[in-house]
């Protein structure tokens, strides 16, 4: 039931009907008179409150896509790292001033209560949170967009740093149950594994039977997808495997119970554990069981939905349906769907080719080739007897395509093939199998016409397209940093936060040259520069100064990134203030937070060696205001969402042509953090939209690692031997200078034995200058806070709502 206003058509509102409504709410869900109430009642009683409004607005939305009056766009990914969604719903329902004025005077913590959400961690980083950007983006903007995804039981890890190392400890996240949920058992469906497919002729024509296999179930929990101030509500459908019957009665009947609660446990593991690494290909069965779990469930209900209103035929299906494929996980929709067209729904392979490619549309996230999927053929056709039989089929029908296009070009035509050197190459198979392929910055797509799949760009040129990825300035800016904000709209009026309209934020660039918005801009980082002091101190028991510079590093920890790089300086630093502790330098915090894939060892060493020189450097009376580093643990939304707005200078530092296009830059942009970057990812287009003069880059360009590395790559040495800081450096990560036992000579033989793969000391010099720089400037605030509001006024275009419009006009074209 929904709080209903009765002088308002919409459910509501006033304040006192809220008022009551929660009081009443927290004595139901406590059983206790209000003031005995918990936080924890009090999280729950507004979580029941928010879905109850909701859930009536979804209904509606529910039944209008049940008309399929409007084309749908479904996002397939393995991942949705949301965040807490309390409040996010709170404010999307345009109730933030009623909940935070009304809490307050009735004595409740309303971040203590927020802080009662378990945030759901059911993404390892980028990939996962831009999906999450997407569905609240898409909500925003009124188009009717789902996610279709796995409900792990087990999200990532959380991490815990113990003797300066990562331990990995289980995210147990439901173990209070999960209120933004609603579980459909009655639309579960089974999927098929294993078994044998025979063919038969039935009414002269040939069926393909799968027999023997082994079903699983799996069940649809959805998550309401809220759009800000506006009704539409779009769902978040995430998938629970369950065995078909929960005791397999003939089996327990023999009295075979172990062997009845094995099937048990082979069933529910499918949907057990999100995989950690977020940018490794590890080949593992289970992982290829989940790929195809919540890839054969979604399509099964999309396609039940869309017979239903189709009067049972699948006509018209790409006209209304849109299947978004979140990097190559999901590509198994691609022959999937045409199993579904060819074996069930009698087309003829062309029809069915053509209505499949019209469907789907596929985005690349990463041109790191470790992280590229190819699965070993035996694997998938045991585990997927069927659906192999179609990708053998799409690739024979392709390499002959080819090889009557081009008879010339055999060799090239052959290195497309899906099926090669005994695998499955499923990046081949979603380009071969869209009708669009994507990068996800500038600089990446080029990158992916020009190397990566500089073979399939050739063949279907028109296929290609790039859509710069965006973030949601709802969760990462107005609902994180609400004295920006305030400051925003009392500058430049409340227009901006409408849904597609950031890039009105420009109004904001004469103010830039205002000293009192200045001075204001200054307070409010300042304030949020106290509230992370206050975070780490109560978690950490480490104080920082907030007039040093805020320095911010926090990501996924990867040697592309770098990492590295930010703390072979901060040892510089170190080593230049010990031999003149009064050096004139500007007091600078360096912050790192970021997890790393557990089997990932060397980028766990690099975690140790963060906390190894945090350490020795805050505990060296020497340096003390000067120079402190944190490593904050567990980095996750909630927490970035407590960074992000504190931060002054934003590390950009990857490898030029190694981020795809990173998506914290956006986040530290828009909260008025300088960046200090290379010319990687949307680095290249933020310092178009800010201008050279308002952002810090340095190192190499994508196009001379390109060079160094088809010529075998640079000489590593050559640099070492020519600065004498290098050396002092890398000597002490190996002579004991860190303590005895912290020795890091995977690191040092990295650099020096293996050439230093990711041109770590070949862009020391130049970062170190550059870092110099920005120090300098700093020193000039006036200067320093023009800068950040220029940031501030550019930043509109990364907000997800302008991705989303440019995939609408791109790709799935919705109007
Ligand atoms: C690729 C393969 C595997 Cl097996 C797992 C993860 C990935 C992957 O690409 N992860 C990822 O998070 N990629 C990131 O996507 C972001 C969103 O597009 C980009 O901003 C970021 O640059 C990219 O690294």
């Amino acid at each position: 039931m929904a709080i209903t206003d009765k002088n308002t058509k919409h459910k509501v509102k006033t304040k006192e009907a809220f008022r009551k409504a929660f009081i009443k709410k927290v004595e139901e869900v406590s059983g206790e008179d209000f003031s005995e109430s918990t936080t924890r009642h009090q999280y729950e009683a507004l979580a029941e409150l928010v879905m109850e409004e909701i859930t009536a607005e979804w209904a509606v939305n529910n039944s209008r896509l049940h008309k399929m009056e409007e084309k749908q766009i479904y996002f397939f990914s393995i991942e949705f790292l949301i965040g807490r969604l309390l409040k996010a719903y709170v404010n999307n329902l345009g109730w933030d001033t009623m909940v935070e004025e009304t809490l307050d005077e009735l004595g409740v913590d309303y971040e203590a209560l927020q802080a009662e959400e378990h945030d759901p961690a059911l993404g390892n980083g980028g990939l996962g949170r831009l999906m999450a950007c997407f569905l609240d983006s898409t909500a925003a903007l009124g188009f009717p967009g789902h996610g279709n995804g796995i409900r792990y039981k087990y999200g990532l890890f959380e991490q815990k740093i113990i003797n300066n190392e990562q331990v990995e400890v289980a995210d147990i996240w439901l173990k209070n149950g999960y209120p933004f949920e609603i579980v459909k058992p009655d639309k579960a469906v089974v999927v098929k594994y294993n078994g044998d497919v025979r063919m038969e002729e039935v009414n002269g024509k040939m069926q393909f039977i799968h027999e023997n296999y082994d079903p699983v179930l799996a069940v649809p929990y959805d998550i309401p997808v809220k759009g800000y101030r506006n009704d539409t509500v779009n769902s978040l459908r995430l998938w629970s495997a369950k065995p078909v019957e929960d005791f397999d009665l003939s089996t327990f009947n023999q009295g075979h119970f172990l062997k009845a609660m094995q099937r048990k446990s082979e069933a529910e593991s499918i949907s057990q554990i999100l995989y950690p690494s977020d940018h490794g290909f590890e080949g593992k069965l289970l992982r290829l069981k989940q790929e195809y779990f919540f890839v054969c469930a979604g399509l099964k209900r999309i396609v039940r939905r869309y017979k239903k209103h189709n009067h049972g035929s699948m006509d018209g299906f790409p006209d209304k349906i849109c299947i978004h494929i979140n990097d190559t996980h999901p590509a198994l929709c691609v022959p999937e769907l045409m199993r579904i067209l060819v074996d069930e729904e009698g087309y003829d392979w062309d029809i069915a080719w053509d209505m499949t490619i019209k469907s789907i549309s596929f985005t690349n996230h990463t041109v790191l080739p470790e992280a590229l999927e190819k699965w070993p053929i035996d694997m998938v056709q045991k585990l997927l007897p069927r659906v192999y039989q179609i990708i053998e089929e799409i690739n024979r029908r392709f390499i002959n395509d080819m090889n009557w296009f081009y008879p010339e070009q055999v060799d090239r035509n052959y290195s497309m093939a899906i099926l090669k050197d005994g695998q499955v190459h499923m990046a081949h198979l979603a380009i071969i199998g869209s009708h669009s392929v994507n990068g996800v910055a500038e600089l990446h797509s080029k990158i992916l016409r020009e190397e990566t799949f500089k073979d399939f760009y050739a063949v279907f040129p028109d296929r290609f397209t790039s859509v710069t990825n965006g973030v949601t300035q709802r969760r990462f800016m107005m609902g994180s940093n609400p004295g920006l904000k305030t400051l925003l709209d009392d500058t430049i009026g409340t227009d901006w936060k409408k849904p597609g309209n950031m890039c009105s934020l420009e109004a904001l660039l004469p103010h830039a040259e205002d000293a009192a918005f200045c001075k204001k801009l200054a307070d409010i980082k300042r304030a949020n520069k106290e509230r992370l002091a206050k975070y780490i101190k109560e978690t950490q028991g480490i104080i920082l100064n907030p007039d040093s510079i805020f320095d911010v590093q926090v990501k996924r920890i990867h040697e592309y990134k770098r990492q590295l790089l930010n703390i072979l300086h901060v040892i510089l630093t170190y080593n230049q203030l010990r031999s003149n502790p009064n050096a004139d330098i500007v007091p600078k915090t360096y912050i790192l937070a970021g997890k790393a894939a557990p089997s990932y060892v060397y980028a766990k060493e690099v975690i140790r060696l963060i906390n190894v020189v945090a350490d020795r450097v805050n505990n060296d009376p020497l340096v003390k205001d000067k120079l402190k580093v944190v490593f904050v643990p567990n980095f996750n939304v909630s927490v970035a969402e407590i960074i992000y707005p504190a931060a002054e200078i934003s590390e950009q530092i990857s490898t030029a042509g190694k981020e795809a296009s990173g998506t914290g830059n956006m986040k530290f942009m828009m909260n008025g953090a300088l960046t200090l970057g290379t010319m990687d990812g949307a680095n290249v287009e933020i310092a178009e939209a800010v201008g050279m003069d308002n952002i810090f880059t340095f190192g190499l360009s994508d196009t001379e690692v390109y060079n160094y590395n088809t010529h075998g790559g640079y000489r590593s040495l050559e640099v070492y031997e020519s600065d004498s800081r290098l050396q002092e450096i890398l000597g002490q990560l190996i002579n004991g200078f860190f303590g005895e036992s912290a020795g890091f000579q995977m690191i040092y033989d990295s650099l020096l034995l293996h050439n230093d793969t990711y041109f770590v000391l070949k862009d020391f010099a130049p970062y170190v200058d550059i870092q110099d720089i920005a120090s300098n400037v700093y020193r000039d605030q006036k200067q320093w806070q023009k800068m950040s509001a220029i940031n501030i006024a550019h930043s509109g275009i990364f907000s997800s709502d302008r991705s989303i419009e440019d995939y609408e006009k791109r790709v799935w074209k919705v109007k």
